[in-house]
């Protein structure tokens, strides 16, 4: 591993506390990658930016619905092997987490590393600070050996996140990839994400990943479809949160969510057509829709055997162990760094 940088101020310090901010200006970044997505062709808008407050409280409604598999799954998985997990990871580890979100399933890995040692320390990565400090939290009052250092960044560079602010340990460092969100990112780029992260691990540090695997259409497609409208919902803030935070003219109902299992990719794919020819404003440039174009807004990429192999062979990871539930929706995997 390469000698950590000078570590920055943290934004904010508490007992057993602190959240640090990674140096880019995630507003000017917003700004500039909307302006990219809606001028090519076809049109575009990344993910991570479904996630601001109202985008993180309809995800955590999205894992409630009873056609949304993937959150159970992997819950399964956790409460039932808790324990054979925590003694994969070995002794003394500190935990890293990627996408951490709310962190409600981590806390069963939690429980089951503080039964074989005293005291734990939790670096959470995340683009919402919002989420990263209500989790944190509420981690911090159930765990009184847990130490929290969140880090408000974007995971797709993580070795920009971990040089700076993880520092030099005799612990093994365990990062988790919870929830398939490595299915978010182009199997290139998820290759990529990897190779990067393991350049910030040592040698036999672990990474515990989530995928999805793949599945009937019949199932996957009502999980990004659901009758209430909630992934609906989850979709269209994006176009509300450019109204909000870059004043775009947006009529957000004029925009149908559609998402399709596309088999040839082993995706999931999710779009914001225009239901009619329509122009919007957004900071002072015009955006022309014609009747029934569409936004790519995610996909959500399935995973096998083969492909998760590949994965971690681009990534210089071996797959140590698998686990699977009961219904053989989702696997879990340690990955030890090559
Ligand atoms: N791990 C949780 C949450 C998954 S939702 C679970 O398994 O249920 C995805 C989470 O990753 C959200 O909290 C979102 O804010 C975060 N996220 C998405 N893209 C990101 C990115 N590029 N960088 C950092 N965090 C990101
Ligand atoms: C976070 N990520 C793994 C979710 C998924 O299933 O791809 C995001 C999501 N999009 C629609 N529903 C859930």
């Amino acid at each position: 591993m390469d000698q950590p940088l000078a570590v920055p101020a943290p934004v904010l310090t508490r007992e057993r506390f602190v959240l640090h901010r990674a140096a880019e200006a995630p507003a000017t970044s917003f700004a500039a990658d909307v302006r990219r997505g809606l001028t090519a062709t076809p049109k575009f808008l990344l993910p991570h930016y479904f996630y601001d407050a109202l985008g993180s409280a309809l995800f955590s409604a999205i894992c409630e619905l009873p056609e949304y598999y993937v959150t159970r799954a992997e819950e399964e998985i956790l409460v039932s092997r808790a324990t054979e997990i925590a003694a994969a990871f070995g002794p003394r580890v500190r935990l890293v987490e990627l996408g951490s979100g709310s962190a409600r399933k981590t806390r069963h890995l939690i429980d089951a590393i503080l039964n074989r040692q005293p005291a734990l320390d939790f670096f959470p990565i995340d683009v919402d600070a919002g989420i990263l400090e209500s989790s944190s939290h509420d981690l911090l009052n159930d765990y009184p050996g847990l130490s929290v250092s969140a880090i408000c960044g974007d995971f797709r560079s993580p070795a920009s996140l971990l040089h700076p602010f993880l520092p030099p340990s005799d612990s093994r460092t365990i990062v988790l990839f919870l929830g398939s969100s490595i299915g978010n990112l182009d199997p290139a780029a998820a290759g990529a994400m990897l190779a990067n992260l393991r350049s910030a691990l040592n040698h036999g540090d672990a990474l515990f990943l989530g995928a999805d695997l793949r599945k009937s259409p019949s199932i996957l497609e009502p999980a990004y479809d659901d009758p209430l409208g909630v992934t609906a919902a989850f979709n269209r803030n994006l176009l509300a949160r450019i109204n909000r935070e870059l004043g775009g003219t947006f009529d957000i109902a004029s925009f149908s969510h559609r998402a399709w299992y596309n088999e040839a990719e082993g995706r999931i794919e999710m779009h914001l057509v225009s239901e009619k020819a329509q122009r919007v404003l957004i900071d002072g440039y015009e955006v022309a829709f014609e009747e029934g174009e569409s936004i790519h807004t995610e996909n959500s990429y399935k995973y096998d055997d083969a492909s998760l192999h590949a994965l971690a062979a681009a990534g210089g990871f071996d797959i140590e162990r698998r686990w699977s539930d009961s219904n053989g929706y989702f696997a879990d995997l340690l990955m030890v760094a090559r």
